[in-house]
């Protein structure tokens, strides 16, 4: 009696959770900590404030940009590291685009 009423309570937890409408997590990038669409050095600044305490989330899901279930300072240093190795290779494919304008 036990194992069939745990049964069809995870089978109703189950199928209430399939029919709850929730954004996806693809909808945004993870590393789009204030879901405006951009990932810039506002993320970083907006995880930094909450994880100091100076704003708060009621989804805090959403500061996990490094998607390992925590939320630390590494996520504000993913957000970093993505920022100036996007920032590195702009610059290289403007210098290598240079570069072959200049030998031609
Ligand atoms: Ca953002
Ligand atoms: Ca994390």
């Amino acid at each position: 009696m036990k194992r069939k009423s745990l049964t069809a309570l995870l089978a109703a937890a189950v199928m209430a959770f399939a029919m709850v409408p929730c954004r996806a997590a693809a909808d945004y990038d993870p590393k789009d900590a204030d879901r405006d669409g951009d990932v810039d050095i506002m993320d970083v600044i907006f995880i930094n404030r909450c994880l100091i305490g100076t704003h708060y989330v009621t989804d805090v899901s959403i500061l996990d940009a490094n998607e390992n279930l925590i939320v630390d300072s590494l996520d504000s240093r993913c957000i970093m590291n993505y920022l100036v190795d996007l920032t590195y290779h702009v610059e290289f494919i403007d210098i290598v685009a240079e570069m072959e304008a200049n030998a031609s």
